[in-house]
């Protein structure tokens, strides 16, 4: 079986972890969180689901590397450099100093992904950018206009209000070929229990890519991340609520209406199981809650074989 896995970043690594001794997968990461911190080329998905796969991430913090420090960092801030609100440590920044310079001599997006991978010892998972292309989440907010996703919840710690989200560079950016290719040839495309907004919308508003699973033989399953009214971290609610969607697993639904064959819901919002239903796909309730590694393999497996 062959099995795509479109991803986010922290609550992705969590179904990624449990997914892993299941079978091997091939990743369409998110490229919406990118951006430029002290001249480098920062890809915060990407890096956590790399992290992830080879048994390094931060799992409490659910980014970045295990034991890392921020010498780097601190001695950046008594610089004067104005960017240290983004925590970026020691050994992460390796990443984004390797990564920036893959690229400045002509690598792609994929081709540096694909070396970092294979240098932290990920072989049988492939981690693929949804693009090759700079894709960013923009948030407009009531209090201070516009700004990168990683302004409004990391410097802005989530509470400015969110009045719209935009994908700024995705009318003109194209899936890879290796995205088409993996998605053309998948049995199973599954879509982690990921902020829609920011971590699934980036990759499915690059033109293609939506046509692309459509068009494939694969069956298509989604795991919700919303409990209730909210997620189990992270702006989801609140950005979801800014697109006019309302923020539960039946809004997850209506925005992957036409995509998915089937949804993952958690057992604690059973009553939309028949509303979605009405949405034309298949509900599956479970509990969706990955506390631990058993946890995060049995939702793995129900999304594997739903
Ligand atoms: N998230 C934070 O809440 N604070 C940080 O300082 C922070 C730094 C950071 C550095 C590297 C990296 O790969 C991720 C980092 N994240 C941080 C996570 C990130 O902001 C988001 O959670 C993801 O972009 C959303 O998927």
């Amino acid at each position: 079986v062959r099995t795509v896995v479109l991803s986010g970043g922290t609550g992705s690594a969590k179904f990624l972890m449990g997914l892993q001794p299941l079978c091997h997968y091939t990743v369409v990461a998110n490229v919406g969180d990118n951006s430029w911190f002290h001249g480098l080329y920062v890809c915060p998905d990407i890096d956590t689901v790399t992290y992830a796969l080879a048994g390094e991430l931060d799992t409490e913090r659910g980014w970045g590397v295990r034991g890392d420090t921020f010498n780097a960092l601190e001695r950046l801030r008594e610089l004067g450099s104005r960017d240290t609100w983004f925590k970026i440590g020691d050994v992460d920044m390796a990443t984004h100093v390797y990564r920036t310079a893959l690229i400045e001599d002509g690598k792609t997006l994929t081709q540096a992904t694909e070396a970092i991978a294979r240098a932290y010892g990920v072989r049988d998972w492939r981690i693929l950018p949804a693009t090759d292309s700079h894709v960013e989440t923009r948030i407009r907010t009531a209090e201070k206009g516009e700004m990168h996703l990683q302004e409004f919840w990391v410097r802005e710690a989530g509470r400015l209000t969110p009045t719209t989200v935009r994908y700024a560079g995705a009318r003109a950016a194209r899936p890879t070929p290796q995205v088409e290719r993996a998605v053309a040839s998948a049995d199973r495309v599954i879509l982690c229990p990921a902020n829609p907004i920011t971590s699934i919308m980036p990759t499915l508003s690059i033109p293609g890519v939506r046509e692309a699973i459509r068009r494939s033989k694969a069956r298509k399953v989604a795991v919700s991340p919303m409990v209730g009214q909210g997620a189990y971290s992270g702006p989801a609610a609140k950005l979801m609520a800014a697109k006019g969607i309302r923020p539960t697993s039946l809004g997850v639904a209506e925005l992957y209406r036409g995509l998915v064959d089937a949804l993952v819901i958690d057992e604690s919002d059973r009553e939309m199981e028949r509303s979605i239903s009405k949405a034309g796909m298949e509900c599956l309730v479970t509990s969706t809650l990955m506390r631990n590694r058993d946890s995060q393999v049995r939702l793995a497996r129900v999304a594997l074989e739903a």
